[in-house]
Protein backbone atom coordinates (compact mmCIF):
# COMPACT_ATOMS: atom_id res chain seq x y z
CA UNK A 1 0.00 0.00 0.00
CA UNK A 2 1.24 3.62 -0.22
CA UNK A 3 0.83 4.46 3.45
CA UNK A 4 1.80 7.80 2.55
CA UNK A 5 -0.98 7.95 0.65
CA UNK A 6 -3.46 6.36 2.92
CA UNK A 7 -2.71 8.50 5.88
CA UNK A 8 -2.79 11.50 4.48
CA UNK A 9 -6.21 10.61 3.33
CA UNK A 10 -7.27 10.08 6.63
CA UNK A 11 -6.13 13.17 7.97
CA UNK A 12 -8.12 14.72 5.00
CA UNK A 13 -11.05 11.76 5.81
CA UNK A 14 -11.05 13.12 9.66
CA UNK A 15 -11.21 16.95 8.55
CA UNK A 16 -13.90 15.48 6.17
CA UNK A 17 -15.76 13.63 8.61
CA UNK A 18 -15.94 16.41 11.06
CA UNK A 19 -17.88 18.84 8.38
CA UNK A 20 -19.87 15.46 7.33
CA UNK A 21 -20.95 15.45 10.90
CA UNK A 22 -22.44 18.64 11.15
CA UNK A 23 -24.45 17.87 8.04
CA UNK A 24 -25.09 14.17 8.10
CA UNK A 25 -25.90 12.81 11.31
CA UNK A 26 -25.35 9.52 11.82
CA UNK A 27 -29.24 8.96 13.18
CA UNK A 28 -30.51 10.87 9.54
CA UNK A 29 -29.07 8.11 7.76
CA UNK A 30 -30.58 5.46 9.96
CA UNK A 31 -34.41 7.37 9.99
CA UNK A 32 -34.10 7.53 6.15
CA UNK A 33 -33.44 3.76 6.04
CA UNK A 34 -36.12 2.97 8.46
CA UNK A 35 -38.40 4.79 5.61
CA UNK A 36 -37.03 2.80 3.03
CA UNK A 37 -37.04 -0.70 4.88
CA UNK A 38 -40.61 0.13 5.15
CA UNK A 39 -41.11 1.11 1.24
CA UNK A 40 -38.65 -1.15 -0.23
CA UNK A 41 -39.89 -4.23 -2.09
CA UNK A 42 -36.37 -6.57 -2.55
CA UNK A 43 -36.56 -8.15 -6.07
CA UNK A 44 -33.56 -10.65 -5.20
CA UNK A 45 -33.77 -14.12 -3.24
CA UNK A 46 -32.44 -14.43 -0.05
CA UNK A 47 -28.88 -14.48 0.78
CA UNK A 48 -28.58 -17.46 3.16
CA UNK A 49 -25.88 -16.16 6.17
CA UNK A 50 -25.62 -19.57 7.75
CA UNK A 51 -24.28 -20.83 4.11
CA UNK A 52 -22.35 -18.07 4.08
CA UNK A 53 -20.79 -18.96 7.69
CA UNK A 54 -19.97 -22.68 6.83
CA UNK A 55 -17.94 -21.67 3.84
CA UNK A 56 -15.87 -19.21 6.16
CA UNK A 57 -15.04 -22.12 8.16
CA UNK A 58 -14.95 -24.37 5.47
CA UNK A 59 -11.84 -22.70 4.42
CA UNK A 60 -10.86 -21.98 7.62
CA UNK A 61 -10.45 -25.57 8.58
CA UNK A 62 -7.52 -26.21 6.04
CA UNK A 63 -5.41 -23.72 8.02
CA UNK A 64 -3.58 -21.14 6.38
CA UNK A 65 -3.86 -20.74 2.44
CA UNK A 66 -0.40 -19.59 1.82
CA UNK A 67 1.24 -19.09 -1.61
CA UNK A 68 3.48 -22.26 -2.10
CA UNK A 69 1.93 -24.51 0.72
CA UNK A 70 -0.21 -27.93 0.70
CA UNK A 71 -2.68 -26.31 2.49
CA UNK A 72 -3.18 -23.77 -0.16
CA UNK A 73 -2.97 -26.13 -2.73
CA UNK A 74 -5.89 -28.50 -1.54
CA UNK A 75 -7.92 -25.00 -0.66
CA UNK A 76 -7.67 -24.13 -4.22
CA UNK A 77 -8.70 -27.30 -5.66
CA UNK A 78 -11.93 -27.14 -2.89
CA UNK A 79 -12.81 -24.03 -3.98
CA UNK A 80 -12.52 -24.11 -7.63
CA UNK A 81 -14.97 -27.73 -7.33
CA UNK A 82 -17.46 -25.64 -5.31
CA UNK A 83 -17.68 -22.88 -7.94
CA UNK A 84 -17.38 -25.93 -10.55
CA UNK A 85 -20.79 -27.64 -9.29
CA UNK A 86 -22.27 -23.94 -9.39
CA UNK A 87 -21.01 -21.76 -12.56
CA UNK A 88 -21.50 -22.10 -16.05
CA UNK A 89 -18.10 -22.35 -16.91
CA UNK A 90 -14.85 -22.41 -14.39
CA UNK A 91 -11.95 -21.43 -15.71
CA UNK A 92 -8.31 -21.72 -13.31
CA UNK A 93 -5.57 -19.49 -14.16
CA UNK A 94 -2.35 -20.71 -13.50
CA UNK A 95 0.77 -18.47 -13.11
CA UNK A 96 4.05 -17.92 -11.89
CA UNK A 97 4.82 -14.57 -9.90
CA UNK A 98 7.84 -13.50 -8.26
CA UNK A 99 7.46 -12.25 -4.43
CA UNK A 100 9.52 -9.21 -3.13
CA UNK A 101 11.73 -11.64 -1.57
CA UNK A 102 12.87 -13.05 -4.86
CA UNK A 103 10.73 -16.07 -4.57
CA UNK A 104 8.89 -17.73 -7.79
CA UNK A 105 4.78 -18.39 -6.11
CA UNK A 106 2.95 -20.69 -8.13
CA UNK A 107 -0.40 -18.86 -7.88
CA UNK A 108 -3.84 -19.96 -8.92
CA UNK A 109 -6.75 -17.51 -10.06
CA UNK A 110 -10.45 -18.91 -10.18
CA UNK A 111 -12.87 -17.23 -12.45
CA UNK A 112 -16.86 -18.55 -12.34
CA UNK A 113 -18.67 -17.07 -14.60
CA UNK A 114 -22.37 -17.55 -15.76
CA UNK A 115 -23.37 -16.48 -18.83
CA UNK A 116 -20.23 -16.32 -20.23
CA UNK A 117 -21.69 -15.60 -23.99
CA UNK A 118 -23.57 -12.21 -22.47
CA UNK A 119 -22.04 -8.95 -23.50
CA UNK A 120 -23.10 -7.04 -20.62
CA UNK A 121 -21.54 -8.23 -17.38
CA UNK A 122 -20.44 -7.42 -13.84
CA UNK A 123 -17.55 -8.61 -11.76
CA UNK A 124 -17.38 -9.40 -8.69
CA UNK A 125 -13.95 -10.33 -7.03
CA UNK A 126 -11.87 -11.16 -3.64
CA UNK A 127 -8.74 -12.94 -2.60
CA UNK A 128 -8.61 -16.56 -1.11
CA UNK A 129 -4.58 -16.56 -0.02
CA UNK A 130 -3.94 -15.54 3.50
CA UNK A 131 -0.84 -13.84 5.16
CA UNK A 132 1.56 -15.58 6.78
CA UNK A 133 2.98 -13.38 9.61
CA UNK A 134 0.40 -11.80 11.99
CA UNK A 135 2.55 -8.64 12.25
CA UNK A 136 0.09 -6.39 13.36
CA UNK A 137 -0.47 -8.61 16.48
CA UNK A 138 -0.39 -6.74 20.12
CA UNK A 139 2.23 -10.23 20.58
CA UNK A 140 5.87 -9.35 18.94
CA UNK A 141 5.96 -13.18 19.01
CA UNK A 142 3.38 -13.44 16.75
CA UNK A 143 4.38 -11.34 13.78
CA UNK A 144 6.03 -14.63 11.83
CA UNK A 145 3.05 -16.86 12.36
CA UNK A 146 0.65 -17.62 9.50
CA UNK A 147 -3.11 -16.53 10.21
CA UNK A 148 -6.42 -18.05 9.85
CA UNK A 149 -7.74 -15.61 7.86
CA UNK A 150 -11.16 -15.64 8.54
CA UNK A 151 -12.24 -12.24 7.67
CA UNK A 152 -8.95 -11.34 5.61
CA UNK A 153 -9.58 -13.86 2.67
CA UNK A 154 -12.14 -16.51 3.57
CA UNK A 155 -15.34 -14.05 4.28
CA UNK A 156 -14.78 -12.60 0.54
CA UNK A 157 -14.96 -16.33 -1.04
CA UNK A 158 -17.70 -17.14 0.93
CA UNK A 159 -20.06 -14.33 0.23
CA UNK A 160 -19.35 -15.16 -3.46
CA UNK A 161 -20.34 -19.00 -3.07
CA UNK A 162 -23.19 -18.27 -1.73
CA UNK A 163 -23.87 -15.59 -4.48
CA UNK A 164 -23.13 -18.53 -6.82
CA UNK A 165 -25.49 -20.24 -4.88
CA UNK A 166 -28.45 -18.08 -5.59
CA UNK A 167 -26.89 -17.66 -9.41
CA UNK A 168 -27.64 -21.07 -10.46
CA UNK A 169 -31.06 -21.40 -9.08
CA UNK A 170 -32.14 -18.48 -10.12
CA UNK A 171 -30.99 -17.05 -13.51
CA UNK A 172 -30.11 -13.78 -14.39
CA UNK A 173 -29.83 -12.50 -18.28
CA UNK A 174 -26.72 -10.57 -17.82
CA UNK A 175 -23.19 -12.09 -17.33
CA UNK A 176 -21.50 -11.95 -13.93
CA UNK A 177 -17.77 -13.25 -13.11
CA UNK A 178 -16.82 -14.00 -9.66
CA UNK A 179 -12.81 -13.53 -9.49
CA UNK A 180 -11.15 -15.35 -6.70
CA UNK A 181 -7.27 -13.44 -7.19
CA UNK A 182 -4.34 -15.07 -5.37
CA UNK A 183 -1.59 -13.84 -3.56
CA UNK A 184 -2.92 -10.42 -2.01
CA UNK A 185 -2.06 -10.95 0.94
CA UNK A 186 2.01 -11.39 1.22
CA UNK A 187 3.33 -7.90 0.88
CA UNK A 188 4.99 -5.42 3.17
CA UNK A 189 5.13 -1.59 2.74
CA UNK A 190 8.83 -1.21 3.20
CA UNK A 191 8.32 -3.05 -0.31
CA UNK A 192 5.84 -1.17 -1.79
CA UNK A 193 2.33 -1.06 -2.63
CA UNK A 194 3.15 -3.69 -5.66
CA UNK A 195 4.28 -6.02 -3.07
CA UNK A 196 0.45 -6.52 -2.34
CA UNK A 197 -1.42 -8.10 -4.93
CA UNK A 198 0.22 -10.23 -6.93
CA UNK A 199 -2.61 -12.09 -8.58
CA UNK A 200 -4.92 -9.50 -9.28
CA UNK A 201 -1.77 -7.16 -10.84
CA UNK A 202 -1.49 -11.00 -13.26
CA UNK A 203 -4.83 -11.24 -14.05
CA UNK A 204 -5.18 -7.60 -15.25
CA UNK A 205 -2.10 -7.85 -17.12
CA UNK A 206 -3.19 -11.44 -18.76
CA UNK A 207 -7.18 -11.52 -18.52
CA UNK A 208 -8.53 -15.22 -18.65
CA UNK A 209 -10.76 -14.57 -21.84
CA UNK A 210 -8.22 -12.12 -24.19
CA UNK A 211 -10.06 -8.98 -24.21
CA UNK A 212 -12.02 -9.51 -21.41
CA UNK A 213 -14.41 -6.15 -19.95
CA UNK A 214 -17.01 -5.70 -17.86
CA UNK A 215 -19.35 -2.66 -17.14
CA UNK A 216 -17.69 -2.43 -13.61
CA UNK A 217 -16.12 -4.48 -10.79
CA UNK A 218 -17.43 -4.94 -6.64
CA UNK A 219 -14.12 -5.90 -4.57
CA UNK A 220 -14.49 -7.67 -1.40
CA UNK A 221 -12.12 -7.05 1.33
CA UNK A 222 -12.93 -8.01 5.52
CA UNK A 223 -16.75 -8.23 4.50
CA UNK A 224 -17.30 -10.85 7.36
CA UNK A 225 -16.98 -9.39 10.76
CA UNK A 226 -18.87 -7.78 14.11
CA UNK A 227 -19.11 -4.30 13.46
CA UNK A 228 -17.68 -3.57 10.64
CA UNK A 229 -18.34 -0.22 8.70
CA UNK A 230 -17.62 0.55 5.11
CA UNK A 231 -17.05 4.26 4.14
CA UNK A 232 -16.23 5.32 0.35
CA UNK A 233 -12.43 3.79 -0.33
CA UNK A 234 -10.06 6.84 -2.22
CA UNK A 235 -9.58 4.67 -5.20
CA UNK A 236 -13.00 3.78 -5.76
CA UNK A 237 -13.82 7.41 -5.55
CA UNK A 238 -11.36 8.27 -8.13
CA UNK A 239 -12.14 5.36 -10.44
CA UNK A 240 -15.42 4.47 -9.59
CA UNK A 241 -17.55 6.92 -7.38
CA UNK A 242 -20.99 5.99 -9.65
CA UNK A 243 -20.97 2.24 -8.34
CA UNK A 244 -19.69 3.31 -5.08
CA UNK A 245 -22.84 5.25 -5.22
CA UNK A 246 -25.32 2.52 -6.99
CA UNK A 247 -23.79 0.20 -4.39
CA UNK A 248 -24.24 2.34 -1.14
CA UNK A 249 -27.29 3.27 -1.84
CA UNK A 250 -28.60 -0.32 -2.58
CA UNK A 251 -27.77 -1.24 0.93
CA UNK A 252 -29.41 1.57 2.37
CA UNK A 253 -32.38 0.88 0.81
CA UNK A 254 -32.36 -2.73 2.01
CA UNK A 255 -31.55 -1.40 5.99
CA UNK A 256 -28.24 -1.78 6.15
CA UNK A 257 -27.15 1.98 7.15
CA UNK A 258 -25.49 0.43 10.15
CA UNK A 259 -22.71 -0.96 7.79
CA UNK A 260 -22.87 1.54 4.76
CA UNK A 261 -21.66 4.97 5.59
CA UNK A 262 -21.25 8.06 2.95
CA UNK A 263 -17.76 8.85 4.47
CA UNK A 264 -14.79 9.10 2.66
CA UNK A 265 -11.86 7.45 3.72
CA UNK A 266 -7.77 7.18 2.28
CA UNK A 267 -7.09 5.46 -0.72
CA UNK A 268 -5.70 1.49 -0.40
CA UNK A 269 -3.66 -0.49 -3.20
CA UNK A 270 -5.62 -3.21 -2.57
CA UNK A 271 -7.26 -5.66 -5.58
CA UNK A 272 -9.10 -2.85 -7.02
CA UNK A 273 -6.18 -0.83 -7.69
CA UNK A 274 -4.81 -2.87 -10.82
CA UNK A 275 -8.15 -3.47 -11.90
CA UNK A 276 -8.88 -0.42 -12.44
CA UNK A 277 -5.59 0.81 -13.31
CA UNK A 278 -4.06 -1.95 -15.44
CA UNK A 279 -7.51 -3.76 -15.92
CA UNK A 280 -9.72 -0.95 -17.40
CA UNK A 281 -12.86 -1.86 -15.32
CA UNK A 282 -14.33 0.70 -13.10
CA UNK A 283 -14.10 -1.27 -9.30
CA UNK A 284 -14.52 -0.27 -5.99
CA UNK A 285 -13.29 -1.89 -3.10
CA UNK A 286 -15.70 -3.01 -0.01
CA UNK A 287 -13.24 -3.03 3.00
CA UNK A 288 -13.67 -3.04 6.13
CA UNK A 289 -12.72 -0.03 8.11
CA UNK A 290 -12.71 1.35 11.63
CA UNK A 291 -12.72 4.54 13.56
CA UNK A 292 -11.11 3.39 16.47
CA UNK A 293 -8.22 1.27 15.57
CA UNK A 294 -4.71 3.05 15.32
CA UNK A 295 -4.16 0.97 11.78
CA UNK A 296 -7.92 2.12 10.45
CA UNK A 297 -8.23 -1.59 9.62
CA UNK A 298 -10.42 -3.73 12.38
CA UNK A 299 -8.37 -4.89 15.51
CA UNK A 300 -8.20 -8.44 14.06
CA UNK A 301 -6.44 -7.23 11.08
CA UNK A 302 -2.99 -9.20 10.07
CA UNK A 303 -3.47 -10.46 13.47
CA UNK A 304 -3.69 -14.07 15.18
CA UNK A 305 -7.20 -12.99 16.47
CA UNK A 306 -8.54 -13.53 12.42
CA UNK A 307 -10.36 -16.36 13.21
CA UNK A 308 -13.87 -17.40 13.19
CA UNK A 309 -14.67 -15.82 16.74
CA UNK A 310 -14.92 -12.78 14.39
CA UNK A 311 -17.66 -13.40 11.82
CA UNK A 312 -20.67 -11.84 12.06
CA UNK A 313 -23.27 -14.04 10.15
CA UNK A 314 -25.31 -10.26 10.43
CA UNK A 315 -22.08 -8.95 8.49
CA UNK A 316 -22.51 -11.24 5.22
CA UNK A 317 -25.95 -10.85 5.00
CA UNK A 318 -25.44 -7.15 4.77
CA UNK A 319 -22.98 -7.43 1.72
CA UNK A 320 -24.16 -10.51 0.30
CA UNK A 321 -27.85 -9.46 -0.03
CA UNK A 322 -26.80 -6.18 -1.18
CA UNK A 323 -24.91 -7.49 -3.91
CA UNK A 324 -27.26 -9.94 -4.52
CA UNK A 325 -29.90 -6.98 -5.30
CA UNK A 326 -27.52 -5.00 -7.73
CA UNK A 327 -26.91 -7.83 -9.86
CA UNK A 328 -31.00 -9.32 -9.97
CA UNK A 329 -31.46 -5.01 -10.64
CA UNK A 330 -28.98 -4.70 -13.26
CA UNK A 331 -30.67 -7.97 -14.60
CA UNK A 332 -33.97 -6.60 -14.91
CA UNK A 333 -35.48 -8.15 -12.06
CA UNK A 334 -38.83 -6.45 -11.30
CA UNK A 335 -41.02 -6.78 -7.79
CA UNK A 336 -43.62 -9.04 -8.66
C1 LIG B 1 -6.33 -5.57 2.80
C2 LIG B 1 -6.34 -6.63 3.61
N1 LIG B 1 -5.11 -5.46 2.30
C3 LIG B 1 -4.37 -6.44 2.81
N2 LIG B 1 -5.11 -7.16 3.62
C4 LIG B 1 -4.70 -4.46 1.37
C5 LIG B 1 -3.69 -3.59 1.95
C6 LIG B 1 -2.51 -3.40 1.29
C7 LIG B 1 -3.90 -2.99 3.19
C8 LIG B 1 -1.54 -2.60 1.86
C9 LIG B 1 -2.92 -2.19 3.75
C10 LIG B 1 -1.72 -2.02 3.10
ZN1 LIG C 1 -4.64 -8.72 4.65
Amino acid sequence: MNTNKFFKGFIWFTWFMSIFACTEPAKKQSDKSMENMQAYQQVSPAFNSDSAYNMVQRQVDFGPRICNSDAHTACGIYLAQEFKKLADEVIEQKGIVKNFDGKNLNIKNIIASFNPAASKRILICTHWDTRPYADQDANPANHNKPILAADDAASGVAVMLEIARLLKSVKVNIGVDLICFDAEDLGKSEHGGESYCLGSQYWSRNKHKPGYKAEYGILLDMVGAYNAHFIWEGYSVKYAEPVLRKVWDQAIQLGYSNYFYYLQGGAITDDHYYVNTLGGIPTIDIIHYSETSDTHFAPHWHTLNDNMSVIDRNTLKAVGQTLLEVIYKESGAAVQ
